[in-house]
C-alpha cells in the first residue's frame, strides 16, 4: 500500500450554491431569479422540477452546517442569492435577505468552518433579465453595486471571495438555450461573456476599495480541457484546439493576458459574433487577483468524424468509464494546473473549488445506506493528481468536493445527484453516503492509502 498525504495547512471543504440548495424562493421578500422563471417554462428541466424548495437550506441551514462539521469539513463554499438581497437587482435592499446570510455566517463561525463565498453563481435576478440581463452593458455596474453591498455587510467575516462561478454558464444560457435564460445565439453568448468579464473586473475593483484586511478575492473558472480523439488526426486536433479557445481560454486570456487570443478573435470575426469591445475594457477586466478557483470535473474528447464519435459514445461502459457513463480521467486536474502554471504563469494560489461526479440511480439500499464506491474512486483519483502537482511545486491550497448535498442540478433537475450526502427531496431527510464517510475520515488523517499508481494513472480509452 502507498500513502497520499496532504500538508497540514491544506484546506478541505465542500461547495454548494444558493439556487441549488436554498429553496425559500418566495420567502421574506426574495425576488425571482432567471432560473425560477426558466424552470417554469415547459421542457426546460429534465424532470419538470424547479428550485422553489431544493434542499430547503433556507430553513435547515443549521442542521446542514452541523452536517458539514460532522464530515470534518474545514471550509464551506456557498453563494449569495442576488435576488434575495436585491429583489430588483439594484436599489432597494431586502434586509431579511441580508439577515439570512448573517445567520448562516454566525453558524459557520460557531462551528468553526471557514466561509468561502461566491458573489454570483448563475442566478441573475429576473428583474435584471427584464432589462436585457447580461446582454446589457450596465450589468457590470449592477454587479458592482451588489458586490459592494456584500463587501460592506460581510467583508471581514469572509476570507475567500470569488466574483463569479463558471462564467461559461451565461454563454450556455444565451448561446445554447439549455440554461437560463434560454436564448440560442452565438453572438449574444459572446457578448454576455464579455459583460461577465467586465463585471468580474468591476467586482475586484470594488473589493479593493474596501481595503479588507484579512480577505482575498479571486474568480472560479471550470477547465474542461479538450483532447483530440485521434491525436495524429489534424481535424481532431484543430477541433479540440478551437474548443479550448472558445471555452475556458476565452476567460483566462482576458483575465491574465488582457485580451482575447488571436484564434478566438478570428473565430468571432468569421462567425459574425464579435462582441462590442470598448476602449479600456481589457484594463478593467485584467485586475490582479489573490487566488484562482479551479473547478475540474473531467476532460472532453473531440472527434471530427461524427460516426466515429457516436460509436465511441456508445461504448461508455466498463474500462475507464464509471457507472454513470463518464470517463474516469482524474489527470484532468493535473493538466489544468499545469496549463495555469505554464500557459498563464498565474503565480497565485490555486484552490480546487469544485470536483465531483453525478449518480443517476442513487438511493439508500436495504441497509439504509448509500454505497457510492465510484465516487470514492473518483475523488481518490483527483486527490492523487492534486498531490502530484503539489509535490512538483504547484501552489494548491485547498480542495472542495461538489457537493455537500444532493441538490437541484439546474436543467437536470433532481435526477443528477452529486452529494456526499443523500437527500430525500420529499421528506428532506439527509443520509451521509459512503463517500461522505470516506471523505470525513480522509480529512481527519489528511490523506489516504492506495494500492498502485496505476489505479489513477492509466487512460484506457
Ligand atoms: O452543479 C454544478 C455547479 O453549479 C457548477 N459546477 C458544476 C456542478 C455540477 O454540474
Amino acid at each position: 500500500m502507498k500513502q497520499i498525504q496532504f500538508p497540514d495547512h491544506f484546506l478541505f471543504g465542500a461547495a454548494t450554491s444558493a439556487a441549488q440548495i436554498e429553496g425559500g424562493a418566495l420567502a421574506d421578500g426574495r425576488g425571482p431569479s432567471i432560473w425560477d422563471v426558466f424552470a417554469d417554462k415547459s421542457g426546460t428541466i429534465a424532470d419538470g422540477s424547479n428550485p422553489g424548495t431544493a434542499c430547503d437550506f433556507y430553513h435547515s441551514y443549521k442542521q446542514d452546517i452541523a452536517l458539514a462539521k460532522k464530515l470534518n469539513l474545514q471550509s464551506f463554499r456557498f453563494s449569495f442569492s442576488w435576488s434575495r438581497i436585491l429583489p430588483e437587482g439594484y436599489g432597494k435592499v431586502n434586509q431579511k435577505g441580508l439577515d439570512f446570510y448573517k445567520r448562516v455566517l454566525e453558524e459557520l463561525s460557531r462551528q468553526e468552518l471557514i466561509p468561502n463565498a461566491t458573489i454570483y453563481h448563475w442566478d441573475l435576478p429576473q428583474a435584471l433579465e427584464d432589462q436585457g440581463g447580461w446582454q446589457n452593458r450596465d450589468s457590470a455596474e449592477w454587479f458592482g453595486e451588489y458586490a459592494s453591498l456584500l463587501f460592506r455587510e460581510f467583508g471581514d467575516q469572509i476570507p475567500l471571495w470569488a466574483t463569479l462561478n463558471e462564467p461559461i454558464a451565461a454563454y450556455v444560457g444565451y448561446a445554447q438555450g439549455i440554461f437560463a435564460p434560454g436564448y440560442c445565439s452565438e453572438r449574444m453568448g459572446r457578448q454576455v461573456n464579455h459583460h461577465l468579464l467586465l463585471a468580474h473586473g468591476e467586482g475586484v475593483r470594488r473589493f479593493r476599495e474596501e481595503h479588507l484586511k484579512d480577505s482575498r478575492i479571486g474568480i472560479v473558472i471550470d477547465i474542461w480541457k479538450h483532447h483530440p480523439f485521434r491525436p495524429d488526426n489534424p481535424d481532431d486536433c484543430a477541433m479540440a484546439e478551437l474548443e479550448n479557445e472558445k471555452t475556458y481560454r476565452s476567460y483566462l486570456h482576458p483575465i491574465f493576458h488582457g485580451g482575447y487570443a488571436d484564434a478566438l478573435m478570428q473565430y468571432m470575426e468569421q462567425n459574425q459574433c464579435m462582441p462590442e469591445i470598448r476602449l479600456g475594457d481589457f484594463e478593467r477586466i485584467r485586475q490582479p487577483l489573490d487566488f484562482f478557483g479551479l473547478n475540474c470535473y473531467n476532460r472532453v474528447v473531440d472527434c471530427a468524424d461524427p460516426a466515429l464519435q457516436e460509436l465511441e459514445n456508445s461504448k461508455k461502459t466498463g474500462g475507464n468509464f464509471q457507472d454513470n457513463g463518464n470517463e474516469f480521467y482524474p489527470k484532468a486536474v493535473y493538466d489544468a494546473v499545469q496549463l495555469l502554471r505554464d500557459e498563464y504563469q498565474i503565480g497565485i494560489p490555486i484552490y480546487v473549488t469544485e470536483n465531483g461526479t453525478p449518480g443517476y440511480q442513487e438511493a439508500p439500499g436495504m441497509d439504509g445506506k448509500v454505497h457510492d464506491q465510484d465516487r470514492i474512486t473518483y475523488m481518490k483519483g483527483f486527490l492523487y493528481w492534486i498531490q502530484k502537482a503539489l509535490a512538483e511545486g504547484a501552489d494548491i491550497r485547498g480542495y472542495y468536493a461538489w457537493s455537500l448535498l444532493d441538490n437541484w442540478e439546474w436543467n437536470s433537475g433532481f435526477g443528477s445527484r452529486y452529494g456526499l450526502t443523500y437527500v430525500d427531496f420529499k421528506t428532506q431527510q439527509r443520509i451521509i453516503k459512503d463517500s461522505g464517510l470516506w471523505y470525513a475520515q480522509m480529512i481527519r488523517s489528511k490523506g489516504f492509502a492506495y494500492d498502485t499508481p496505476g489505479e489513477f494513472e492509466q487512460s484506457r480509452r
